[in-house]
């Protein structure tokens, strides 16, 4: 839709930035922390970017004082950030770690001291490495217990100040790239386990927002969801088949589910028919139905285009461009459903993401129908290859991408959508999972390539003074 006015942005707006725990905070075994999965994983020769890796990270463990001041100068409503759980549990169960649940308290005090309200994330893919150990972590539904049990520990030690959560980061991304690409730990490529553990996965979600609502009542929760909208290469109806079929494994398949607590029955179908459904256990449908979300978290960085693939067509790619060099993905599919092609309106970034702000319009409203739940953006945001030139980082390229989502925001407020909030991905540079560290995010420059033993000083950005102004003036001026 057009408007010819558009609406102005709530005044509560949450204009936030997110990060993760493994991503930033280095420390990786200070102060009792056990490893966690990543901890592991990535010191096997070959898994990410040059070998690099989380252990010292932009140090934001020690330096989380100077980060929070860098983001109340920027007036920074909101900051998402996630707990470690192999912090609070080093074994994962058991003995809870002080020390640890002592570090995200003063965080959190340290954000309300600037009124900067804390968005928690509980999970942002490192599940402690004892549990895999014991029990295979996410294969086992013992996991449901000790992940509820770690949820109920941070509910009660920060519900009193903490009163936005986001339950799993991107279940469909650590669940697909840990048991469908091999690309994440635990580097598994088999789709019946790739499907049990996604469905352990909504009931420990599920099970954990339940608990949730009985012991902060007045707080909201929700999981973080990774949606790629699809579109049709072109009006052919197989194809328009296609981008519908894609929408519903890729997307519905994991959202019916949070809001509605039931699968799709066309991909349900589809998982009987390959032999690779889950097991459903007296009991887990209720479950499911017991512990629906209060908004729906969105992380959007990209949309896709379909076309049409015959059962004999190309597979799923376990190849993704790590380096930034354009044009080095890799052609993917999914036989019989769909393929992925190249979009001819939209441009993409260095590692081959689409840049498509129109796509979370999109995105948005069609969230908003599915579900009429509101929505709180959790991550949004550009990697790039940042340039530090005499003491400065001029990413205008970075502004235009944020600047075009947020109007993208404002457009999806027009057309009715509640929204709740918008956090950037990120606001210092940061570890990027597989891409090292020169693929980066953040309003604030982070002084440190592969090395670890780089001075760390934080340059804001030319991003960082744009950022400020648009909360200044509640996205008037984007
Ligand atoms: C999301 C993750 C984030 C972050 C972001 C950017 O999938 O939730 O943790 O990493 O993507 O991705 P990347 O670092 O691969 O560019």
């Amino acid at each position: 839709m057009e408007h010819k006015k558009r609406t102005s942005f709530p005044e509560d707006f949450l204009w936030g930035s997110a990060s993760a725990a493994y991503q930033i905070e280095g420390a990786w075994d200070a102060d009792g922390k056990g490893p966690s999965v990543w901890d592991e994983y990535v010191r096997i020769p070959g898994t990410t970017y040059k070998g690099t890796n989380g252990d010292v990270a932009v140090d934001h463990y020690h330096r989380y004082k100077e980060d929070v001041k860098l983001m109340a100068d920027a007036g920074l409503k909101a900051y998402r950030f996630s707990i470690a759980w192999s912090r609070i549990f080093p074994q994962g169960k058991g003995e809870v770690n002080e020390a640890g649940l002592k570090f995200y308290d003063d965080l959190i005090d340290e954000l309300l001291k600037y009124n900067i309200e804390p968005l928690v994330t509980i999970y942002h893919w490192d599940i402690p490495q004892a549990l895999f150990d014991e029990y295979g972590g996410w294969e086992s539904r013992e996991v449901i217990q000790d992940f509820t049990n770690y949820a109920i520990t941070l509910f009660k030690r920060y519900g009193d100040r903490v009163k936005y959560w986001v339950s799993l980061n991107e279940q469909n991304i650590f669940v697909g790239m840990g048991y469908g690409q091999a690309l994440h730990p635990p580097k598994v490529s088999d789709s019946k386990r790739m499907y049990a553990v996604n469905h352990i996965a909504n009931l420990a979600n599920a099970s954990v927002i339940k608990a949730f609502h009985e012991i902060v009542p007045d707080g909201k929760i929700g999981p973080s969801f990774a949606y790629t909208p699809h579109y049709p290469i072109d009006t052919d109806p197989k194809n328009v088949q296609a981008a519908d079929d894609a929408e519903e494994l890729n997307s519905y398949f994991w959202m019916d589910v949070y809001a509605y607590g039931r699968y799709p029955s066309a991909v349900w179908k589809y998982l009987e028919e390959q032999n690779i459904a889950p097991t459903i256990e007296d009991g887990d449908m209720e479950l499911l139905r017991a512990g629906t979300p209060d908004f729906m978290g969105l992380n959007y960085y990209q949309s896709a285009t379909v076309a049409y693939n015959p059962l004999d067509g190309v597979g799923m790619s376990n190849e993704m461009n790590t380096t930034g060099k354009k044009g080095t993905s890799k052609e993917t599919g999914v036989p019989g459903i769909y393929k992925k092609v190249v979009n001819p309106f939209v441009k993409t970034t260095n590692w081959d993401w689409t840049i498509d702000p129109k796509g979370l319009q999109i995105a948005l409203r069609r969230i908003n129908s599915r579900y009429q739940l509101p929505i709180l953006i959790t991550e949004n945001g550009l990697g790039e290859f940042d340039k530090l030139v005499d003491g400065e980082v001029n990413d205008d390229y970075r502004i235009d991408y944020l600047s075009a989502h947020a109007t993208a925001i404002r457009d999806a407020i027009s057309d009715g959508v509640d929204m709740l909030g918008y956090c950037t991905w990120s606001f210092t540079d940061l570890l990027s999972w597989l891409n090292g560290y020169q693929k980066r995010y953040g309003f604030v420059y982070v002084d440190r390539d592969v090395e670890d033993d780089a001075p760390m000083t934080r340059i804001p950005k030319k991003s960082y003074y744009w950022y400020k102004k648009v909360i200044e003036t509640n996205g008037e001026e984007l």
